[in-house]
């Protein structure tokens, strides 16, 4: 298989993310998967880290592949395009769901109803993002930004909800600016309601651990059945599954830049 006139300046590199991330377990995959990826390998990084090599290779007009996943602001701002994946290395696009600790219902009948109830888009998600990493707003302020216009959307998750006076309710996120954005809008969504939340920060495999054992009390973003597959699985009957808060519109790939003239994984 001939490698494309860009391989060797990418020096066979896929550039990727924090390696716990679902994304990085695809793109092993993709590398398996396609006979012109043998001689590649995937290098991990952080999200930051992959984005500020992406900028420096738009500004130079180099080539670059990195993992690319939807909702996310950079498809905003920067001419970038998903390459085909005929083989389906990256699957189909999925849900973001939201888990519950076991007993949930019971101690936070509350929360528990409103996270039942939270339910929005890729866009609404990407507004927040946007502001968020371009903007450099703060993720609560982002949030409260887009509760502010978004009152009737809100209204419906927590319409006929009791407040409560001041519980602790504990919320688990992975590192990326999905996460960020999510709680950062649903923290003041439950505070409004008298709830005092507190967050956790961890990589990918502790995010489903942590609900599974009791640790916390719930998760919102869990990207299922493929990203977060190989970590849900395991724990799938020690959680409750409140369904998808965004329907389908999660996706997966490797991404370049317009000005790179292929369309496809197997152009690499
Ligand atoms: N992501 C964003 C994560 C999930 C949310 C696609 C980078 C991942 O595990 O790959």
């Amino acid at each position: 298989e001939a490698a494309s006139e860009y391989a060797e300046e990418m020096d066979y590199t896929v550039t990727g993310i924090d390696p716990g991330a679902g994304i990085m377990e695809a793109a092993e995959q993709a590398l398996e998967d396609y006979d012109n990826l043998d001689d590649w390998t995937l290098q991990s990084s952080s999200e930051t880290a992959m984005i500020a090599e992406m900028e420096e290779a738009l500004e130079n007009e180099e080539p670059i592949v990195i993992t690319g996943w939807d909702p996310h602001w950079k498809f905003v701002d920067h001419d970038l395009k998903y390459l085909d994946d005929p083989e389906g290395s990256f699957g189909e696009p999925e849900d973001i769901d939201t888990l519950a600790r076991e007993g949930l219902q019971d101690d936070h009948p509350e929360a528990y109803e409103i996270l039942e109830n939270f339910e929005w888009t890729a866009d609404d998600m990407a507004e927040i993002m946007y502001d968020l990493v371009v903007e450099g707003t703060d993720e609560f302020e982002a949030g409260q930004d887009w509760i502010d216009e978004n009152e009737d959307t809100v209204n419906s998750w927590t319409e006929g909800v009791d407040e409560v006076d001041g519980e602790t309710f504990e919320i688990v996120h992975g590192p990326w600016e999905t996460d960020l954005s999510t709680v950062g809008m649903m923290v003041p969504v439950l505070e409004d309601m008298g709830y005092d939340v507190e967050l956790t920060n961890v990589e990918a495999n502790y995010m489903y651990s942590a609900v599974a054992d009791g640790d916390v009390d719930a998760m919102i973003s869990a990207w299922l059945p493929n990203t977060h597959g190989a970590y849900y699985d395991p724990i799938e009957d020690d959680v409750e599954n409140l369904g998808a808060n965004m329907d389908g519109e999660a996706a997966l790939g490797l991404v370049v830049p317009e000005y790179m003239d292929i369309d496809s994984i197997e152009d690499l």
